[in-house]
């Protein structure tokens, strides 16, 4: 085992990617003592058992419940839902809190900028952090602008019209390597002990922007218009942030690989297959992205009864569209294309498949836009956000450049798809 693990960290630092630069967003208000604001689990609206027994090296099958049961109206998918949010933070993500008793803001707009400092926690222990806004020059619409919540730093191009936010998530959890599990603004609130992965953490954080976008109306952005990206680690991130997050209205992942919009066992089967990918035993070596429970779970990933294909889901039938880059092998493409084609079919399910984009292209470094990307990208920003209903959002594709590997989603997609009513 021990041999095994080496081997995958040299493999590792061999295909890593190159590290960003790591901006610095936001003020940071330290305090010694550690605070649960909250202990009880966030209530699923469902039967949701804690154990799940499970053995599947196929993807599961997203339209059963826990109980067996088959989902086949909208209001099942809405507790099934629950469910593979509880799974999913049960044995990958760690704990989501709930919005604490304090949430408030302080915003200070200047010319085309501004800042928004929100103050978030309970009495006698607040943090604060600051995204700042950079403001179209449009007139802004009823409601106020839409706005793209940009992680650590804005990597896509984006249309007139829309503010742009930038959020310092590396500050509200940090990833520079397992060492900094449990630092950031987070866990200065609820302890460096707290379960919660700095993705999880990173998608409250985007959920207190939200909140604090509620109640400062001078800001003059529209809180129903929130979409989030970010590129590969940053990646991984937004596409959490849009399953766990129901307010966020667009979900753009770029990149994001293994640990975002693929699927732990499609990733297992395309490095047996023998491309180096990333993988699930790989990634909790990396950085705190995935709670420490799932060190428990990266070597028997067929027992996990979800996979990605389902926290794509949960964004459904709100629209998100995910970018990938054959360029790079150890972004799994394989697994990106299948686990994406499995995710399609909860908004197929849902009679939105126009929802729900892939494009998987290969010609470019990591976290570069070519442009001939941005016909699809501003579809779903201008259906989406800016409010043109009748734009065509069908976009679903790959080059199909997977290393030589042959497959086919029949392969690990053995579900009907039901039409939910
Ligand atoms: C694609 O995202 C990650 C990848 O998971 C890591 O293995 C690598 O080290 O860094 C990538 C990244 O975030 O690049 C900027």
């Amino acid at each position: 085992l021990q041999s095994t693990v080496l081997g995958l960290v040299i493999a590792a630092t061999a295909f890593a990617l190159p590290s960003k630069g790591r901006g610095t967003v936001g003020q940071r208000t330290t305090s010694p003592s550690s605070l649960r604001l909250s202990v009880l689990p966030r209530q699923a609206g469902c039967d949701t058992p804690s154990y799940i027994p499970f053995n599947e090296t196929q993807l599961p099958n997203p339209f059963v419940l826990n109980n067996g049961a088959p989902v086949t109206t909208l209001t099942e998918w809405a507790c099934r839902r629950s469910q593979i949010s509880s799974l999913i933070q049960g044995y990958e993500a760690g704990y989501l809190p709930p919005r604490p008793p304090i949430v408030t803001a302080q915003f200070a707009r200047s010319g085309t900028n501004a800042n928004l400092t929100i103050t978030t926690g309970a009495l006698g222990k607040t943090v604060s952090f600051t995204p700042t806004i950079v403001y179209p020059t449009t007139a802004a619409p009823a409601g106020g602008y839409p706005v793209v919540i940009a992680y650590d730093f804005l990597t896509i191009p984006v249309p007139d019209g829309i503010a742009i936010m930038t959020y310092g998530n590396s500050e509200m959890a940090e990833q520079n390597d397992l060492s900094s599990r449990g630092q950031g603004i987070f866990y200065d609130l609820y302890g460096s002990n707290a379960t919660a992965s700095a993705m999880i953490a990173w998608a409250w954080g985007v959920s207190r922007i939200i909140d604090a976008l509620e109640i400062t109306p001078s800001a003059n952005i529209n809180p129903a218009k929130v979409a989030v990206t970010g590129c590969s680690r940053d990646g991984k991130g937004a596409m959490m942030a849009g399953a766990f997050e129901p307010r966020v209205a667009l979900t753009i992942p770029q990149e994001s690989g293994s640990g975002g919009d693929t699927c732990w066992r499609l990733s297992k089967y395309e490095q047996d297959m023998g491309d180096v990918v990333q993988q699930a035993t790989e990634i909790v070596t990396e950085d705190p992205w995935f709670s420490a429970n799932f060190d428990n779970w990266v070597y028997n990933i067929s027992q996990l009864p979800y996979d990605h294909h389902s926290l794509a889901g949960m964004i459904a039938p709100r629209p998100m569209i995910s970018y990938e880059n054959t360029a790079f092998e150890w972004l799994s493409p394989l697994s990106a294309y299948g686990c994406m084609t499995a995710a399609h079919t909860i908004w197929e399910a849902m009679g939105v498949p126009e929802n729900h984009g892939f494009v998987q292209v290969g010609d470019h470094p990591h976290c570069e836009f070519p442009t001939y990307l941005n016909e699809s990208l501003f579809a779903f920003f201008d259906k989406f956000l800016l409010d043109e209903p009748n734009v065509n959002t069908s976009y679903f594709s790959t080059n199909g450049q997977f290393n030589g590997t042959a497959w086919v989603p029949q392969d690990w997609i053995n579900w009907e798809t039901p039409t939910l009513t």
